[in-house]
Formats: structure tokens, sequence, C-alpha cells
């Protein structure tokens, strides 16, 4: 497989995935995609919308969408340990969960990340990055309110965990976080600590 990606940015949420599931990959360092929104590259030649992650599959096809990559890493392996499965009694928590991350919160920084593509006027795009970095707060409070500790879900870990461990190291990010949110920050610091993750939670 090959994960197009960057240290830190989204493609962690996969690349912890694979490295827990010891699932073999290459990874492609996009680079900065802000730097040239309208570059053709090898990125955009498989995702029109040129983001990471996108995981090629070993049969060529083409995954977007970090929840669907969740779910699907889970059915590829027929493991359980990161998506609890059907008949498990945290499921539904994890489903809806999953989704409320990737829907309200993932795409808080698709706006402020280059707020001129929403907001033409120069003058007023610090107030509306500034607006949705605050509603993006109130959405890591829902999220702090929900986490059971010690992990996501209570006593059993998931790809909740990794998602939560990834995108509290963005805007707030972790000193916010150790203020406003004591549970999300203790699972990011002990998902940072698994051994299989450790080194690269720790990359530059
Ligand atoms: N819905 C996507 C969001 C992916 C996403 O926004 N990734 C960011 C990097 S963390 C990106 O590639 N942004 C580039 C852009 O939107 O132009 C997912 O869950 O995978």
């Amino acid at each position: 497989m090959k994960l197009y990606g960057m240290p830190h940015w989204g493609s962690d949420i996969v690349e912890y995935q694979l490295a827990l599931y010891g699932l073999d990959y290459a990874f492609v360092k996009t680079g900065n995609l802000f730097d040239d929104l309208s570059a053709e590259d090898a990125l955009r030649a498989v995702n029109p919308l040129r983001q990471i992650p996108t995981l090629v599959l070993e049969d060529g096809a083409v995954m977007t969408e970090s929840a669907a990559i969740t779910l699907l890493l889970a059915d590829m392996t027929e493991r359980d340990d990161l998506v609890p499965g059907p008949g498990a009694k945290e499921r539904a928590a994890f489903l809806r969960w999953l989704i409320f991350i990737v829907a309200n919160i993932y795409p808080t920084y698709t706006y402020v990340d280059m707020p001129s593509r929403f907001v033409a006027d120069e003058r007023a795009q610090d107030a509306y990055a500034q607006a949705v970095h605050d509603y993006a707060k109130t959405l890591y409070g829902v999220l702090e309110g929900t986490a059971k500790g010690p992990w996501f879900l209570g006593e059993r870990f998931s790809a909740l965990d990794i998602y939560v461990a990834v995108i509290t190291r963005w805007t707030p990010r972790r000193d916010w976080h150790a203020e406003n949110g004591p549970k999300l920050m203790a699972i990011s610091e002990a998902v940072e600590a698994l051994p299989g993750l450790k080194a690269l939670a720790a990359r530059a």
C-alpha cells in the first residue's frame, strides 16, 4: 500500500493504524499542500481534492476519507482492536463519534487552513478564522464531555483515541487542551506513549 501524507497532518490518523495493525506501506511525503494549491502532482492524480490521507491499496484502488479508511482497514485485517465489531457494545458510540469528528471537527481545519478559499475579503479573514477556531473549541468541549477515560470509549482502546491524539496537536493545540480538556489530553499522551506509535509520534 502507498500512503500519501505528511508527519503530524491528518495522514497520521491512518499511519498510526497501519503501524498498530503491522501492515506494510510506503509513505509518500507530499510536502506542504498549501504552498501551491493548484499543483498537478502524484497526489492530485489519485485524489481530485489533493488531500491527505490518501491510501492506494495493493490492487491500486484509491481510498480517501480517514473514517472510511479506518473502517476498511478493520475489514481488511478482520480485526476489531481499533474498530469495535458489529456485536460490540461500544459499536454505536464508536460510529457516532467517528463521524462526529470527521463531519464536525475536521472540517473546521479545512475552513481555516486557507481562509481565502471561503472569504474573499482579506480584511474579514482574521475574524472569520477566529470564529471558526472558537467553534472548534466548542466542539472539543463536546468531545471532552463525552470521553469516558482512560480511553475515549472507556476501558476499550479504539481508533477514536488515535483521532484524538492526532487532532489535538492542531490549533488550539495541546496547551489549550491541557487546561480545558484533561481527558482528551490524557488520551493523546497515552496514545503517543504506545510502544508501536512512540517513534511515529516523536518524529519531526
Ligand atoms: N475528510 C478528510 C479530510 C482530509 C483533510 O482535510 N486533510 C488535510 C490535511 S490534514 C488536507 O489534505 N488539506 C489540503 C486541502 O484541503 O487542500 C478526511 O477525513 O480524511
